[in-house]
């Protein structure tokens, strides 16, 4: 009996600007309007000036730590805009700070997440989004479940999940995508592949050629994409979107970038990778190359530029005197924001807390709220 072939596949990559600012126009037909490419460019500028306050907030003293988005910003702001607002769900990582706010969280959320205030991760009625996950991979089980919730509902929605080369490591990456894939939920799971998990190279990480095939595995359509090419995430994100909404379940989109920054403001990436190899990058700029087209069709100058970078600046210092104003937190709040009901024993804990603080016992000062005998 001779043996025969039993499954076969390909993966293909997908890029529609390269990194000189030249499209190729037969693959951006039917992509991004020119009014579409000018609103993605400033979404971009946005998340940039916004990372660049940031980082200096965390360095003057005023935030725990931060993780730049500098050099993904195209992945948010492509797959924000292919996602439709108030319908479909982002479920992030922490490196898409343009997709939240293209759909709608304010943005001083993010700089009170970061501070450590509750109130940055209580998303807003009607905001389509869960907090940033900062444990890496949980995420992407919620939005399976939320997926398969929409599609037992019969609701016209997508949910798309976002998270690093390091995260498909995790298994709770391979649960989910393997749900989804039985489930056939309508999901698009969107790996922004930087190349680093924090100090780990990416060929140390995973020993395939490629993050996409992983999902071969579980018959999940796959792509490889340019991720610093706007109109590549753009088409990648409405592509799987489009195959979702008809009912054809989950995708998988492996989007090739890079991280410009440090993993966070706690991190210093000289210490393992080569400046040659962040240069090689900085001309890969998803934001120079937006720049270099626009120009190229006469939809930019530097005349725009300068009102641009004068307007964010004034949106950005609005935002962060908003984040340092709002009144401070109470140290309580963290006990607040999981529960709908307190379990007893953390009940006690704050009611500790809240009397240690000032040296109170909690059953003289009456502030005990548990039950007599729980411990
Ligand atoms: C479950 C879990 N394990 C470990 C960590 C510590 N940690 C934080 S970020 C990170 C690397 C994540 O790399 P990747 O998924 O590629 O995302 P990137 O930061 O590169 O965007 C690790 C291991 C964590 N936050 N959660
Ligand atoms: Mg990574």
């Amino acid at each position: 009996m001779p043996k025969k072939v039993v499954y076969e596949a390909k993966i293909e990559h997908l890029q529609i600007l390269d990194e000189d600012g030249r499209l190729d126009a037969k693959l951006a037909k039917d992509t991004l309007t020119d009014e579409q490419v000018v609103y993605l460019y400033e979404q971009m500028s946005t998340c940039r000036q916004f990372d660049e306050i940031a980082f200096k907030l965390q360095r003057s003293g005023r935030m725990g730590t931060y993780p730049q988005n500098k050099g993904q910003e195209a992945n948010a702001v492509g797959a924000g805009l292919a996602l439709q607002k108030g319908k479909d769900w982002v479920i992030p990582c922490y490196r898409e700070n343009a997709a939240l706010f293209m759909h709608g969280l304010p943005m001083h959320y993010v700089l009170l997440h970061w501070m450590g205030d509750e109130r940055g991760n209580q998303i807003p009625e009607g905001c389509l989004m869960t907090p940033l996950s900062i444990p890496i991979g949980t995420h992407m089980l919620h939005a399976v479940g939320i997926a398969w919730a929409a599609k037992l509902r019969k609701e016209d929605r997508v949910v798309a999940t976002f998270f690093g080369d390091g995260a498909t490591s995790e298994g709770d990456f391979h649960g989910a995508m393997n749900f989804a894939s039985v489930l056939q939920a309508p999901v698009i799971f969107y790996c922004q592949n930087n190349q680093w998990a924090i100090s780990v190279p990416r060929e140390l990480q995973m020993n395939s050629a490629t993050v996409a095939q992983k999902a071969l595995a579980y018959d999940i359509p796959t792509i490889q994409i340019d991720g610093n090419d706007i109109f590549a995430t753009y088409k990648a994100t409405t592509d799987a979107a489009a195959r979702a909404r008809q009912g054809g379940g989950p995708s998988f989109i492996e989007a090739v970038t890079y991280r410009l920054g440090d993993h966070t403001t706690a991190d210093d990436a000289r210490r393992y990778r080569e400046q040659s190899e962040v240069d090689a990058w900085l001309s890969k700029d998803p934001l120079i190359r937006t720049r270099k087209y626009m120009e190229s069709k006469g939809l930019w100058d530097d005349k725009r530029q300068k009102a641009l970078e004068e307007r964010l600046s004034r949106i950005v210092d609005e935002v962060v005197k908003t984040a340092l104003e709002i009144e401070n937190p109470s140290p309580a709040d963290f006990f607040n924001s999981m529960f709908a009901e307190l379990p007893p024993d953390l009940a006690r804990q704050r009611d500790t807390m809240r009397t240690s603080s000032l040296g109170l016992d909690p059953d003289q000062a009456g502030l005990r709220s548990t039950p007599e005998g729980v411990r």
